[in-house]
């Protein structure tokens, strides 16, 4: 059974550690006050702003309340004053609902940007108070939650940058835990499985998990839908766990004191009411996602003995919040001393600031020049390995992976070393078949700092991470998906393996730079764009076959960079344009041909990222799209979309219907995306 704690300090269930009587009082100050009462500040700050925005999620923040002040009190490392602090703890509310838990302590604690005006706008137009934690509305924001499940997998990949950053730069700078509060929800979706099984596997010992045991998602009772034993599920991926009364400090302090030296990432299942406090909703669905209505505040507020006016904490309640900072803000001191005299200090802050070197720009010059001199013909998955080949030994933020294909994604270069615990001295992540996973705890390294992540998978899998590509779109993260396979042109495999739908869907995505390279100087550009491209994650979509060389020329500038441009001009008046992304470009150089021989003067457009031509300025995009009649577009895809560039889908060859299983050729002859078809159809609309 729970116990309902009213206990005062000293009592039954005081801290072990460090009782707040002696400790925590301040001593100008001193009305009693009991460390139930700094959790229930958390708790009315939750109805109150649940109540005032009229919708919300008071359920969570009254239930973890108590869990949640022993850990902000005792043992999170956090200084307000300096939130971005390279080594501070990182605290993910993977359980985003419950956001006002995460608001109200940012502000008890003195965030400075997190005031009481800001709690009472939340959920309002422009507050840093959104329904769910947004990534960069505040600072103390970690990461974005709200949709189920992917705070476990940030939080995953932050663990793990932290143990890389640490191999790599010594304790003195990076030493830092990383704590989540996961709700029945985060566990019950399938990416829970992904992203614990990787982080038992690579034994994350300075992750630490509070699970919201309290039996209650939105339809009721959990029994309706899930029976799993979640210490036992821990257990089986190779964490710690156990559970604990979470509405009781002591018994919550103890769990979080074993979990520090666990040599395993450790689980702390938080037996607790959803709600609790509410007089009669406390323990039901009810809680959850509602404001709990007029009377039934009023009544916890009896209840839980907290007479105070709406978002009002007494001084003494929230002087002893303030104090919580007091011993990160000491330690943030001593790191800043260690780090001013680190022999790897400049090295570690261009990392953390995410600037690329300065020999980035002619490293990248040279590789270009010699891929333009060995015009190779390649497919475009190898252009990516001979791209990372050339720029991993000068860019070590480079983290890689896959999620086991590696040897089709060509993402590991040959000096590249993999992670596998206890060696974290590596750069390579075996992410298993693990797609969403992944692409989470990418999200996560990039949201830790230090890295650049990139990942592969074939492209039609992006639909297995699609979740996580949203967030790192949505939060502006440098993630760089290698997605190859990109189309009929895989062949044999089938339509279960062929993308057709995917890149127009993932065009649709706003913030993500979708890069669909023609040739080997094209993968190269691609690629460097989407390493200098600080606040936007980019997918590199790549071929499976070989591909000729079409940029034959050496020029400075990065033409792929602009999004779309002219490969060949028309010879003569141009009165017709093929655009072409891919692997299609080279079909359109050939359907350009046929068309010259025949006196029609056509111009071939390669656009490898749409988003990028989009946001080029008027003229350049008016002089590129040209005025021609004969506007047709190729590309071995579903046509939706290209109707913006040649005005209807029927001037688009492309696919019509999955592809099917068959060698590429035949394929492409089998749906007729061919250069005939495109001359032909350029004809018909001369
Ligand atoms: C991926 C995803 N699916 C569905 C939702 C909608 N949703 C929000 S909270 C919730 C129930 C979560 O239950 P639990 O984690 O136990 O939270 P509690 O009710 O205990 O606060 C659901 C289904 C969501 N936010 N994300
Ligand atoms: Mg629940």
């Amino acid at each position: 059974m729970l116990r309902r704690q009213t206990d005062t300090i000293g009592g039954p269930s005081s801290m072990s550690r460090r009782p707040i009587f002696e400790a925590d009082m301040d001593p100008a100050n001193p009305t009693a006050f009991t460390q139930r009462d700094l959790a229930n500040a958390i708790r009315a700050l939750a109805m109150d702003a649940v109540e005032k925005a009229n919708s919300g999620h008071p359920g969570l923040p009254m239930g973890m309340a108590d869990a949640a002040t022993v850990l902000f009190q005792k043992f999170l490392k956090f200084d307000p004053a300096h939130p971005h602090w390279p080594d501070r703890d990182r605290f993910v509310l993977s359980a985003g609902h419950g956001s006002m838990l995460l608001y109200s302590f940012l502000y008890l604690t003195g965030y400075p940007e997190m005031t009481i005006d800001e709690l009472k706008r939340f959920r309002q137009l422009g507050s840093r108070t959104a329904g769910h934690p947004e990534y960069g509305h505040a600072p103390g924001i970690e990461t974005t939650t709200g949709p189920l499940g992917q705070g476990l997998g940030n939080a995953v990949g932050m663990a793990l940058a932290e143990r890389l950053l640490a191999t790599e730069f010594g304790s003195d700078l990076v030493d830092h835990k990383t704590y989540a509060l996961v709700g029945d929800g985060c566990l019950m979706e399938g990416i829970s499985h992904e992203v614990m099984s990787l982080a038992g596997h690579m034994k994350l010992n300075k992750l630490i998990v509070l699970f919201d045991d309290n039996h209650i998602s939105i339809d009721g009772p959990t029994e309706l839908a899930v029976d799993d034993d979640q210490i036992e599920r821990f257990k089986a991926h190779g964490w710690n766990a156990e559970r604990v009364d979470g509405l009781d400090q002591a018994a919550v302090g103890a769990a979080l004191e074993r979990a520090q030296t666990s040599d395993k990432p450790y689980m702390i299942a938080c037996r607790t009411i959803i709600g609790y406090g509410a007089p009669t909703k406390e323990g039901t669905a009810a809680t959850h996602g509602s404001p709990l209505g007029k009377d039934e505040v009023a009544g916890a507020r009896v209840k839980l003995a907290w007479p105070y006016e709406p978002f009002v904490v007494p001084e003494a309640i929230l002087s002893a919040w303030r104090r919580f900072a007091a011993p990160g803000a000491a330690k943030r001191e001593a790191w800043e001393r260690r780090h001013a005299s680190h022999a790897k200090r400049d090295e570690f802050d261009r990392r953390q600031q995410g600037v690329l070197p300065e020999k980035f720009d002619s490293a990248f010059a040279r590789m270009k020049r010699a891929m333009v001199a060995e015009a190779a013909k390649i497919a475009t998955r190898q252009s990516s390995q001979k791209v990372l080949e050339v720029l991993q030994p000068i860019l070590p933020e480079l983290l890689g992976g896959s999620a086991d294909l590696t040897p089709s994604n060509n993402t590991k270069t040959k000096a590249m070393s993999v992670v596998e615990p206890p060696n974290y001295a590596g750069s390579y992540i075996h992410y298993g078949v693990r797609e969403h996973g992944m692409a989470a705890a990418m999200n996560g390294i990039a949201l830790h700092g230090g890295f650049i992540p990139y990942g592969g998978t074939f492209f039609c899998f992006t639909d297995y991470c699609r979740p996580s590509i949203r967030l790192s779109a949505l939060m502006g993260q440098r993630v760089i998906y290698v997605m190859t396979h990109d189309s009929i042109g895989l062949g044999e495999d089938g339509p279960t393996h062929q993308p057709v739908e995917h890149l127009a869907a993932l065009r649709a995505m706003p913030n993500l730079l979708v890069f669909r390279p023609a040739d080997t100087v094209e993968t190269a550009e691609c690629w460097a764009k989407a390493l200098q491209e600080q606040h936007h994650p980019s997918i590199l979509v790549l071929t499976r076959q070989a591909l000729p060389a079409l940029r034959l020329k050496y020029g400075k500038e990065n033409l792929s960079a602009l999004g779309g441009y002219i490969l060949a001009r028309a010879e003569g008046r141009r009165q017709a344009t093929i655009f072409a992304s891919g692997s299609e470009v080279s079909l359109a150089m050939d359907a350009r041909a046929l068309l010259q021989k025949q006196g029609i003067g056509a111009a071939v457009v390669s656009m490898p990222c749409w988003e990028l031509f989009d946001a080029q300025p008027e003229p350049y995009r008016r002089k590129v799209l040209g005025r021609a009649r004969g506007r047709v577009a190729v590309e071995a895809a579903v046509p939706f979309g290209w109707e913006r560039y040649v005005g209807t889908a029927d001037a688009v060859v492309g696919m019509r219907s999955y592809g099917a299983s068959a060698p590429a050729p035949d394929l492409y002859k089998h749906f007729a995306i061919t250069a005939e078809a495109v001359a032909a159809l350029v004809k018909k609309r001369l």
